[in-house]
């Protein structure tokens, strides 16, 4: 792992740990897994939080667009609730970014309840039928967010083309006996982010990784945490 972070991602880091969105504790997550840090990007609420979180994503995406010629979208899709403000600001930063390129880019986001009167439907936004789209979304952990966001583009007739996440927790898929919930058995699994691009055929990117988080907490001084980050990362590591 590196030992070394740009300036931009320490900060961010800096960021997130003074504003409480990088908290330390004991948390169950959603996989079960018991995990002693926690990503609340909800709490990107503030003006000078959800500005630095959405240029990071679209310096992201304008990076990988700028490297991948020919790779770049019609609409950014952000999953109810976390995503919603989150593909409305970065969409609005691309554009800042490069108008010539990104100035028609749209965003869409899907209700929750479906809702029985006026305009109706599942879907707020620009429509996703026959359109080229990226998701994006707040943590990935087992992928169970983001498969329901891709069965989602799915079945409004998108394409999906990538997928950006503001953090990569780096964890392995989750097996069996835990889904069963009783537990990892500890045998050796690939990443859900590798896993992922297997099963989609679509870059997915993420703007931190847990690699990014410790290195940052590290810079910070925080060695309690970073010890407690490493075990659990080693706990977790994938086997690819
Ligand atoms: P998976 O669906 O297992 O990939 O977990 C990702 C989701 O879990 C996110 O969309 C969040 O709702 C939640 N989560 C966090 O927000 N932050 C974390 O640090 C960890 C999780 C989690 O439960 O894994």
């Amino acid at each position: 792992s590196t030992t070394d972070l740009p300036p931009w991602k320490s900060s961010l880091i800096s960021l997130a740990v003074s504003s409480g969105i990088l908290t330390f504790g004991s948390y169950t997550l959603k996989s079960h897994r018991v995990s002693p840090y926690f990503v609340n990007c909800g709490l990107f609420s503030r003006a000078k939080l959800i500005r630095a979180i959405s240029e990071a994503y679209a310096q992201s995406l304008n990076s990988y667009a700028q490297e991948h010629s020919g790779w770049d979208f019609d609409v950014l899709f952000g999953p109810a609730y976390k995503g919603i403000p989150l593909c409305a600001t970065t969409v609005e930063k691309l554009a800042g970014l490069d108008e010539s390129k990104w100035g028609d880019v749209g965003y869409s986001f899907n209700r929750k309840e479906v809702k029985d009167h006026g305009e109706g439907g599942l879907m707020v936004g620009e429509s996703l039928k026959g359109k080229r789209v990226c998701i994006i979304d707040d943590v990935m952990t087992a992928g169970t967010a983001i498969r329901e966001a891709i069965s989602i583009i799915e079945s409004q007739g998108g394409k999906l083309v990538g997928i950006i996440v503001a953090v990569d927790r780096q964890e392995k898929m989750p097996s069996q006996s835990e889904k069963d919930g009783k537990g990892d058995d500890g045998s050796p699994r690939g990443s859900t982010i590798g896993e992922v691009r297997r099963e989609t055929g679509v870059p997915v990117m993420a703007v931190l990784t847990l690699d990014d988080l410790i290195v940052g907490m590290r810079q910070l001084r925080r060695e309690d945490e970073v010890k407690q980050m490493e075990a659990y990362r080693e706990q977790y590591k994938p086997s690819d």
